[in-house]
Order: C-alpha cells, then structure tokens, then sequence
C-alpha cells in the first residue's frame, strides 16, 4: 500500500537521528502531493527543529501544502518546548491531511496534537506501522512508560562460555569488527553502566574513540567508594556518575550520588537514571551486575558475541540467558553476535 510505503520513508528518515536525538525520539516526515514527494525531513538534533518544520521547510511550493499528505512518525507536538507546536505550523501551513504513525506518550502532548488537527478541520489518520514506529523509539517509548531507561546488556564470551580468565584479568575476547561495533552502539545510547570490578580490572574509557559519534554518560557502581582516582573512568573528559552509599557530591564532569543502602540499589539506579533524563543504558559487565539485573528482570536487550575459537583454559562463566527470546544471529569475523530480546518486553 502506497501509505506504507511513504510511512517506511518517514520511518528510513528518522532513524538518522539515530545517537542525536535523545532524550528526544527519532521523527521523520514526507510531504506527498499526487504522488509525488515534494518535501522530506527529519528531527537531526536535540534541542534543533522538529521532524515536520524540516519537512515543510523543504517544500519548495508551498502553495501545494493545502493539496498534500502529511506522512509523520511522531504525533506532531501540542507544546511549546524548544520549539513551537507542530501541529499549529501544520494548521497555518494550510496541511489538512496527516497520516500518524505513532501517537506521543509525552504527557505535554498525549493526544493534544491530534486534537488541535482535527480541531482544525484536517484528516487524521492514525497507526500506520505502529509496530515498526514503536520498535524504532522504543528506547522512548520504554522510558516514558516503564519510568526507566532501556536497559541493553552486552558481553562477549569465549567459545567454551567464559567472560573473563579466572583472575579477571582483561582478555580481548573478540574481534576488531566486533570492537566496532561496540563504539557504535556507545555513540547511539545514552549512558553505559558498569560495576566496580570491571572499573578496576578493565580500566575502560568508555568512549566511542573507533566510530565517530557522540560519547555517552558513563555510570559506575562503588558502593564503598573504593576505586582509586587515577583510573580513566575519572578523567573529567566526559560527564561520569558514581551510585554509591557514602556520599552526595558534584564535581565537573564527576557527579557523586548516594544511594539508600535498605533500599535494592538496581532500582534506585534506574530511578535516578530516569530523573536525569536518560533514554537508554547500555550495560558492559562484569558479571555480577548483569546476572543481577538479569534476575531481577530489569533488562530489555542483551547483546552477546560468542567467540568461534577463542577458548580459556578456566574462567568466569558468562551469564545464562533463561529468559530472553533470541531475534537474531549475525557473523562478524571471528565472532557471532546474538540478539536477545526479554520475554516479558512490553512498550
Ligand atoms: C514532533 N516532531 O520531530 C519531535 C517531537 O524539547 P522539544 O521542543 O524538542 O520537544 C521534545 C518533545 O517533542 C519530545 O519529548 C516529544 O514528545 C516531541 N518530539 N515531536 O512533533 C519531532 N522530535
Ligand atoms: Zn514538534
């Protein structure tokens, strides 16, 4: 169907925004008169213009606005935020057909922006690859309805199942292309967690220095604040936070947050977590910290490469993945990359 079609286009624009965005959601928008394309955008930034003030903007002959089909992946907004409603610009813009794919769980907008369209006269349709639309934002859609980020966990593990030697020392398990694709994935989510061990024994940067993107918020758990200062993790060069139980502090770039030590930490991470804004989480080991939100099902995504050859004579034994429903299975060199998806995921 051709309303598919010009949807899939929306959807193909958005994911650009893909690591620029956030907190924000990935929109796109085509403009369609008789059949034909005559303007396409998409939201590029956060805190820049929305997907449908791009999309008009390109519009060459504006004239032809009142005789087009607003094809939008996002309800448009109701709200004054960085920018003024969409919905009023595609009102004055003479728009009077909208085709939706998803509408917007923001409590600023919820349905506002439908609302304003229809109030003003135009068509509105709504739900057009919903699916697809809420798997492409789903790290907004989780957010803004579980009140948490999306949580990925990613470990790599030798071919016999191990995650580090038996003395934790640091092994490169997988590839280069695997390595890449790590840093990629950095520049796309917001913040990466990791426990205090894998601190010590790995001293990660946790940066995207092999993919150009942006780098995300690093987290670290010390509950005793026993990690030494010399560590990159505490370089100052991006913004870290350290959840911990001894104290409150703010340094530049260093963010010291004191957890309740009769409360389980895992939620309150994620609660603090939310109340910064953060979108998603990617969590990078070690072990301990991902079997525990293993079992406490606070997971949506695991990513996990298996070595083909690499084996340790003994080891840390990788997590199991009892719960996780697998969605796919990619080759990368010497590696293969499992997708899991949780079994009780809702949006
Ligand atoms: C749209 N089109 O392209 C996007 C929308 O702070 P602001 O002004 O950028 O507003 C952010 C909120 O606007 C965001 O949480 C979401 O509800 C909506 N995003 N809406 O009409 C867009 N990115
Ligand atoms: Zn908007």
């Amino acid at each position: 169907m051709s309303e598919e079609l010009y949807m899939r286009r929306a959807l193909e624009l958005a994911k650009l925004g893909s690591g620029f965005t956030y907190p924000n959601p990935m929109v796109g928008c085509v403009v369609v008169h008789e059949g034909q394309i005559i303007g396409e955008g998409w939201h590029k930034q956060y805190g820049g213009p929305h997907a449908e003030v791009n999309a008009i903007a390109a519009v060459e002959d504006k004239s032809l606005l009142p005789k087009s089909r607003v094809y939008v992946t996002l309800e448009p907004c109701s709200h004054f935020g960085k920018t003024p409603p969409c919905a009023d610009l595609l009102v004055s813009s003479g728009v009077k057909d909208v085709v939706i794919c998803n509408t917007d769980p923001n409590p600023l907008v919820s349905g506002r922006g439908i609302k304003k369209l229809f109030d003003a006269g135009a068509l509105v349709k709504v739900g057009v690859l919903e699916e697809e639309g809420l798997e492409l934002n789903r790290r907004f859609f989780t957010f803004l309805s579980h009140k948490r980020p999306f949580i990925l966990l990613k470990w790599a593990e030798t071919a016999d199942g191990f995650i580090a030697a038996a003395n934790y020392k640091q092994e490169q398990i997988s590839g280069k292309q695997a390595q890449r694709l790590v840093h990629k994935w950095r520049s796309e989510e917001q913040a990466i967690l990791i426990g205090s061990r894998t601190a010590l024994y790995d001293n990660p940067r946790l940066n995207t220095r092999l993919w150009a993107g942006k780098s995300p918020l690093r987290v670290v758990i010390d509950k005793n604040l026993l990690l030494p200062e010399h560590l990159h993790l505490f370089d100052k060069t991006q913004l870290t936070v350290v959840y911990n139980y001894q104290k409150q502090e703010e340094q530049e770039n260093l963010h010291y947050v004191q957890l309740q030590d009769q409360e389980p930490m895992l939620p309150q991470i994620m609660q603090d977590l939310h109340q910064r804004n953060v979108l998603s989480v990617m969590v990078e080991g070690g072990t301990f910290l991902l079997e525990s939100l293993l079992q406490a099902n606070l997971w949506d995504e695991a990513l996990v490469f298996k070595s083909l050859h690499k084996t340790l004579p003994a080891g840390i034994k990788a997590p199991g993945m009892a719960y996780g429903q697998l969605q796919d299975i990619q080759t990368l060199g010497p590696d293969q990359l499992f997708r899991y998806r949780n079994n009780s995921f809702t949006i």
